[in-house]
């Protein structure tokens, strides 16, 4: 009976202990990038800020250089809460799980970088946030970006007749698409950790992307002119599974939605900042030779019809418009 009694003691100790350990929470984050980009700063500076507006104990294991993958990858995880707790996404590799999520990175939607601001800094986006969480099992705890997106291709493309047919790489949402084929181009959806290899060898003549990705993973190497469309202000915004969010303690899930939207301050200024001097970096380095494109204007008048015939199917022609009107 006596020896009993203390088993039981030491068993409850144990216990104890062991369900203390349970209580620290380490979450696993993904980056395509390496220290240098303004994603993995900006998720760097998400790690600091939770820890330091949470009373508890929690750890970071921020997974770096694709080790993880590619965004594409990344969205199946926090979907089915396995392999990456939080990264930052760019909304058009989300498509498969939240058909209206891309309208919030589609081309053409910004004016300047004012307006991608003031929308980024009003809840005119909630109603694709609610659908996400929905239909995606993905929380949006704040907003990074704020690169501006060009042409880049292994030759010049510095008008709409050159921009004919031109086979090019977008990413995997169908208003993507949609929008390049609209303008002339012959576009193809590719993963993003195949690009590289498919400009290389001639599969596509090129892609689109802003100057830290272009910099960060060589794209120049093989893309080197840039055709200064500028038809894309990034919207990146930073996520968490919300199966794994929603186990989360109380205080530790309000120390994340404050993190993020600080995190997210901080990555805009940063990355919208950064964006021309890393242009500049790269025509120094001789790295990219940068061309004016000629017809922007005419692209935007294709594109309208395509963002409206989008909007009208989602039912988010309002939502549409009240971006429009900001
Ligand atoms: C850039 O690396 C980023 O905007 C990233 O969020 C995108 O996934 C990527 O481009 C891409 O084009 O897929």
């Amino acid at each position: 009976f006596n020896f009993s009694l203390k088993t039981l003691a030491v068993t409850a100790v144990l216990l104890g202990g062991v369900s203390t350990a349970q209580a620290d929470v380490t979450l696993r984050g993904a980056s395509m990038f390496d220290e240098e980009h303004a994603f993995t700063k900006t998720l760097r500076e998400f790690e600091r800020l939770v820890a330091e507006k949470y009373d508890g104990e929690v750890e970071f294991d921020l997974r770096l250089n694709g080790e993880l993958g590619v965004e594409s990858d990344y969205v199946t995880y926090l979907n089915q809460g396995v392999a990456v707790d939080y990264t930052i996404l760019a909304p058009s590799n989300m498509a498969v799980f939240s058909e209206s999520i891309p309208l919030m990175d589609m081309p053409f939607l910004f004016r300047d970088l004012e307006h991608w601001d003031a929308v980024l800094s009003s809840d005119a986006l909630k109603p694709l946030e609610d659908d996400l969480r929905e239909a995606a099992g993905i929380v949006i705890v704040g907003y990074h970006g704020g690169g501006v997106r060009n042409l880049a291709s292994a030759e010049p493309i510095t008008n709409m007749d050159e921009l004919a047919g031109h086979r090019m790489r977008v990413m995997g949402a169908p208003i993507q698409a949609q929008t390049f084929s609209a303008v002339g181009a012959a576009p193809s959806a590719i993963a993003y950790n195949e690009v590289y290899n498919a400009i290389q060898t001639g599969v596509i003549a090129g892609f689109e992307n802003e100057a830290a990705s272009i910099q960060n993973l060589k794209f120049y190497e093989v893309a080197p002119h840039v055709s200064l469309t500028q038809h894309t202000i990034t919207v990146r915004p930073i996520v968490m599974s919300a199966k794994i969010f929603d186990e989360l303690p109380a205080e530790l899930q309000a120390a994340i939605m404050d993190a993020g939207a600080e995190a997210g301050a901080f990555g805009r200024a940063l990355e919208s900042g950064q964006d021309g001097e890393k242009l500049q970096a790269m025509i120094d380095a001789g790295q990219i030779e940068v061309h004016e494109f000629e017809g922007r204007e005419k692209m935007l008048e294709l594109v309208q019809p395509v963002q409206d015939a989008y909007a009208e199917e989602l039912g988010a022609t309002e939502l549409l418009n009240n971006v429009r009107g900001m």
